[in-house]
Parts: structure tokens; sequence; C-alpha cells
């Protein structure tokens, strides 16, 4: 087995990791083994190779335009909202959407040892975050009489504990044919001086989860677009576990993204500030794609118009809609996707099999971004909402100043004391409440449900018909 795995290796320089091959045992002898077959050594060496001529980010940033977009507050149509939203709802209706949830991120910034979409989030109820965006769905279902599939990627990092979490918790609702859990694939770090693919230990290769982008080689591989096509399914609404505030599948974006025959949607936010920590959504030579928040150069990211706004306004929430075919074709090109660099601390071993602490950024790792589709979108459509109704990331743990679990609460009980309030209830300022989506998923339906009059002032949850 050894030789067949040198030749593996030899022709890329990789020999070394078979370094420590004498001293495993069978096990770690199969697992290694495992491994390095499922590497791609070619494609390494010419990621490596690339990095001479890697995109000018500044050259970029220079032609890039603020995109083609549907604006809040501004006179848009035909189609009107209105229309968007009723071909949104038709689309729903007819079970032609799934759901995708890319949860294969290790939340290392978060600090929660478990899969992000674990963590107790509910301001009142406590709902963990899978909990959040499942509740959506199953009401959705009931409103439009249907059974929304969801596509929910892992990594090897959080597959097997989402797993047994759906598995004891009766999938949160869902139905068994409803919910498909798959794990995305790893690439390995390398030596960011040598090229060198790191080893985690002497049997192992320090593998991280491709990318979010790795969503459409797992989808594929896995048979899931197929199954799409058979099951009729030929709309995806694509969303982070990060965001509680995101309005899984929403109509008006599923609407507009229908009408428009748009191959790739997505949902943008104004940013608020010039370095806010989202993708700059933009168009460059006619053509809408993201430059990421890091690769942005902070003069082009600062720029203004005349009025003061920025320049590059429109921020990725990473909330798209795809079309199926769109995805099934971007599937059959190999490189459809790019890979991006990231230069990360990357603990490992040294030649002498000693643990090696890095106290700089040691190894490259390399990831593709499912948003890097939307310039080979035929027809793409940009949207923007208010980030106080659909956007409040938790990334960072207790303390930091931005992005934590605490003010994503605090903007999710904003959000539910607004629809009460504005149907007329009296809501004591800084009281949580919650609003469960089987009791309402918008204003509207809150202003048709609740008993007018009520006064709250106690912490609150709306669940089913009623109030506790
Ligand atoms: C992401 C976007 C950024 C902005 C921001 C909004 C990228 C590269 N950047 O930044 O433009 O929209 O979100 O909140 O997307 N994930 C996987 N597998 C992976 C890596 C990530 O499933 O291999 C998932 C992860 O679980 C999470 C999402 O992708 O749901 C975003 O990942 P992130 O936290 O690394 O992205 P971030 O915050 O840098």
């Amino acid at each position: 087995m050894k030789q067949r795995l040198l030749e593996r290796v030899e022709p890329t320089g990789q020999q070394h990791l078979l370094g420590f091959w004498d001293e495993l045992d069978g096990d770690a002898k199969s697992s290694l083994a495992a491994q390095i077959e499922s590497v791609d050594f070619a494609l390494i060496e010419r990621l490596l190779s690339e990095q001479q001529s890697a995109t000018d980010w500044s050259v970029l940033a220079a032609k890039a335009e603020s995109p083609p977009a549907i604006r809040l507050g501004q006179v848009v149509g035909p189609p009107s909202a209105g229309d968007a939203n009723a071909a949104g709802e038709q689309v729903l209706r007819s079970g032609r959407v799934g759901a995708v949830l890319v949860a294969g991120g290790q939340g290392t910034r978060l600090g929660f040892p478990h899969p992000k979409g674990m963590f107790p989030f509910g301001p009142v109820s406590q709902r963990t975050l899978f909990q959040m965006f499942v509740d959506q769905l199953l009401a959705l279902g009931c409103q439009y009489d249907v059974k929304i599939p969801l596509y929910l990627m892992t990594s090897p990092a959080t597959h097997d504990e989402t797993v047994d979490y759906f598995e004891a918790n009766d999938r949160l609702g869902l139905a068994a044919n409803q919910l498909h859990i798959f794990c995305q694939g790893t690439m390995p770090a390398v030596d960011r001086e040598t090229g060198k693919v790191l080893l985690a230990d002497q049997g192992q290769l320090a593998l991280s989860p491709d990318g979010h982008g790795g969503m459409l080689a797992a989808l594929s591989d896995g048979a899931h677009l197929e199954a799409m096509n058979a099951a009729g399914v030929d709309t995806l609404f694509y969303f982070q576990v990060d965001n509680p505030l995101v309005n899984v599948c929403d109509p008006l974006l599923l609407g507009y993204h229908t009408l428009a025959q748009s191959q790739m949607s997505t949902q943008v936010v104004a940013k608020r500030y010039a370095e806010e920590r989202v993708g700059n959504v933009v168009a460059i030579d006619g053509q809408v794609r993201i430059i990421e928040y890091s690769d942005l150069p902070p003069e082009a990211a600062a720029q203004c118009n005349a009025n003061g706004t920025l320049r590059l306004w429109a921020g990725n929430i990473a909330v798209h809609v795809f079309s199926v075919p769109f995805l099934c074709d971007s599937a059959k090109t190999a490189n459809a996707l790019p890979f991006h660099r990231a230069y990360k601390r990357v603990a490992c071993i040294n030649q002498h099999a000693e643990v090696v602490e890095p106290d700089g950024e040691n190894g490259v790792k390399f990831e593709r971004f499912i948003f890097d589709l939307l310039p080979l979108a035929k027809h793409a459509l940009v949207m923007e909402v208010d980030p106080v109704d659909a956007f409040a990331p938790i990334k960072n743990g207790p303390g930091s100043a931005k992005d934590t679990a605490l003010l994503a609460s605090q903007a999710t009980v904003d959000l539910h004391a607004r629809w009460l309030r504005a149907a007329g209830v009296t809501v004591a300022d800084g009281l949580p409440v919650e609003i469960h989506p089987s009791y309402a998923l918008s204003a509207a339906q809150v202003a048709q449900k609740v008993r007018p009059g009520l006064h709250l002032s106690e912490p609150t949850y709306f669940f089913g018909d009623g109030e506790a």
C-alpha cells in the first residue's frame, strides 16, 4: 500500500506525508491512506502556482460600480412588490421551493463547542438556531400546504453531532423525507513557505472544510440535485446558520427571482459603515459579483457619493435564491468556483513529529465561496432589505462590540415588539417578547391574530394560537 501511496504523492513533492508510515498501526495506516487518496495533489500544485497571478483586488475595486438593485423606498416595477409577493407565494404553494442551510463552519470566533445551529438562542424560548429556522419552514409548510425540503450542509467537524441532534429531537418536527443532511468536502492546509501539505499528526493530514462553495459539489455528488429535479423542486433558498433574523423562503425575494427568470438572486443590506464585515455586492463590466470585505481595499470601501452615501453600498448577507437547473449546469463544470486562499494559524507537527503551535499565520487554507456563482448567472437579481428586519449575525463571543448573540437577541426582540406595537399591543420598553412562527411569520399576521388592546408587562412568548 505504501508504494501505491508514494506514487500518488511523489510527483508533487508531498512524500513527507508518509514519513511516519512505518510507525502507524493498521487502523491509522488505513485512515491516512484514505485521506491521501481523497486529495487532488495536482489541484493543490496548480493552486500554489497560481499564487503569483492572484486576483488584483485594487484593479477590480476600481472598476466596481454599485449593482442594479431593487432598492428599499424606491418605486420599482413592474413587477410591483405586491405582484412579486404573490408570485413568490405561488411558487411556494406549488411545491417548487427547497431550502439549503450551510452549517459546516467551525464557529471558532463564537467559542461555542458544538455546531453553531445548536446554540440556544430564542430570547424567551431558548430555542436553538436550528429550531428558529425549522420552525419557519414548518409554519410556511402549514400556510402553503407543502412540505419544504431542507438540505442541511455540515462538515466533518459538525456532521455527527448535527445528525445526533436532529435524531434525538425528532428532526425538530420535519418529516423523514423532508430533511437531507449532507457533509461537505475538505481541503488540506499547506505550509505557507514551502507549499508542503501539513500533518495534524503522524497519521492525519491537516484538513479543513472546503468553504460553503463546497455545497455545489456536495449536493451534486450526493445526488441531491437529481432528487430535487425528480421532485419538481426548481428553486433553492440558501441561508447561513448564524443569522436568526433570516426570513427563510422570503416570498418577496422568491417572487422577484421567478418573475425576472433570474438564475441567482441575492438579498443585500445597505452597509451601515465602510468597513462593515459583509461582502460587497458590486457590478463589474456589467456582471454582478461579490468582493469579500477582507479583499476590498479600504480606500475603495470608504468612497462616497456626492450625497455622502457609500458608493459601494450593497452588503452581502448570504441569503440567495438559486435556480436548480443553473446549479446543475454549474456542477458539471469542475472549476466553476475558484478557490480563495486564506492565511491561517494551523496547528501541525514538524518532521520530528513535534507539535508546532504556530505564533503566526503559518498555513494556507483553500476555500470556495458559493457567491462566486453570481457572475456566471445569466440573470442575477439584487434586492435590498432593511437589516432590522433580516440581518443580525452571530459571529463573536460575549464581550465583543459587534455580531454577538446578545445583540442578535435584542434585534429579534425589537423586531417582534415592533410587529406587536404596529398591531396595537402595548409592550414595555426592553421587555423580552418572542413570536414563534406558528403564531405569526410577519407583522401582518400578528395584526390578524393578536387580541386588541393587549398590554404586556412580563416576558411573553407567542406560540400557536396564544401567548404564554
Ligand atoms: C460571511 C460572508 C460575508 C457576509 C457575512 C454575513 C463569505 C466568504 N463571507 O462572512 O460576505 O455575507 O457572512 O454574515 O461567505 N460555512 C460552511 N462551510 C465552510 C465555511 C463556512 O458551511 O467551509 C458556513 C458557516 O457555517 C456559516 C457561513 O458558511 O453558516 C458563513 O461562514 P463564515 O462565518 O466563515 O463567514 P463570514 O462571517 O466570514
